[in-house]
């Protein structure tokens, strides 16, 4: 129901989490419409007319530690039962023990998303801090082993449809996150430290990368695209910028 709302779920776990969304959101309502009740009910029930004097011996009714007990005990169930499995099913196993899994890295700066992908060879080439100038803003040095091949590119990311992805993020500055509504993906970029997330697309189309972390005066403009497509499309992007970027 509230999905309703939501960004289409692009994403293998997206309704696992629109499910403890909803649930949440529900026993808000219920919270909500309930004290709200009850506070009304206890403006009338004690008016100044009725009550005069304070009486602190009055309030002694069993039900409201019944629903006190009531509601603790439907948020445990939420948390333990609902939401913590999704968890850990999200954050146990890697994406990479699918061996049909893609492993990309991207970059985060002031203000954009750098897109490595490791190239034919699957891996990634070294990075130099001397190297990068703006033409090259990873540094990649591609006479290290496996850089030759490799392909940058700027917030333009390509995911094959149906392939788990791990993106192994990192930040050239300050502190981004990495926000993909669809995907339900969210990870703070922090430099100085490697974070990673893990999702399978399931759905084809254009998603929003939005930088969901204050970053600075261009924040707002801090958008990149990711697009999913069928395996032979997403195999001719990669050709189609290896030709322009190594001319093969
Ligand atoms: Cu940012």
């Amino acid at each position: 129901m509230i999905d309703h709302w939501l960004p289409a779920q692009a994403s293998a776990h997206a309704p696992d989490i629109d499910l403890v969304l909803t649930l949440v959101h529900w026993l808000m309502l219920v919270l909500f419409v309930g004290w709200g009740t009850y506070f009304v009910w206890a403006l009338v029930r004690f008016r100044e007319r009725r009550h005069p004097a304070p009486d602190a011996e009055a309030p002694r009714a069993r039900p409201a530690l019944w629903t006190e007990i009531g509601v603790v005990i439907v948020e445990g169930v939420l948390l333990i039962a609902i939401a913590l499995p999704v968890w850990f099913r999200q954050t146990s196993a890697p994406a990479t023990s699918d061996p049909s899994a893609i492993v990309l890295r991207v970059v985060a700066e002031q203000f954009a998303w750098n897109i490595h992908y490791p190239g034919a060879d699957g891996r990634f080439g070294e990075t130099r801090l001397n190297l990068v100038s703006p033409t090259n803003p990873l540094g990649l040095d591609r006479s290290s082993p496996g850089g030759a091949d490799d392909l940058v590119t700027l917030d333009d990311l390509h995911l094959p449809i149906g392939r788990p992805v791990e993106i192994q993020l990192s930040s050239k500055d300050v502190i981004h996150s990495f926000g993909v509504p669809a995907m339900r993906v969210k990870q703070d970029v922090t430099p100085g430290l490697l974070s990673s997330v893990w999702f399978t697309p399931t759905l084809a189309g254009q998603f929003d990368i939005a930088c969901s972390q204050l970053c600075g005066l261009g924040h707002y403009r801090m958008r990149a695209v990711i697009t999913v497509e069928s395996a032979a499309e997403y195999e001719a992007f990669l050709a189609t910028e290896a030709e322009l970027q190594i001319g093969r």
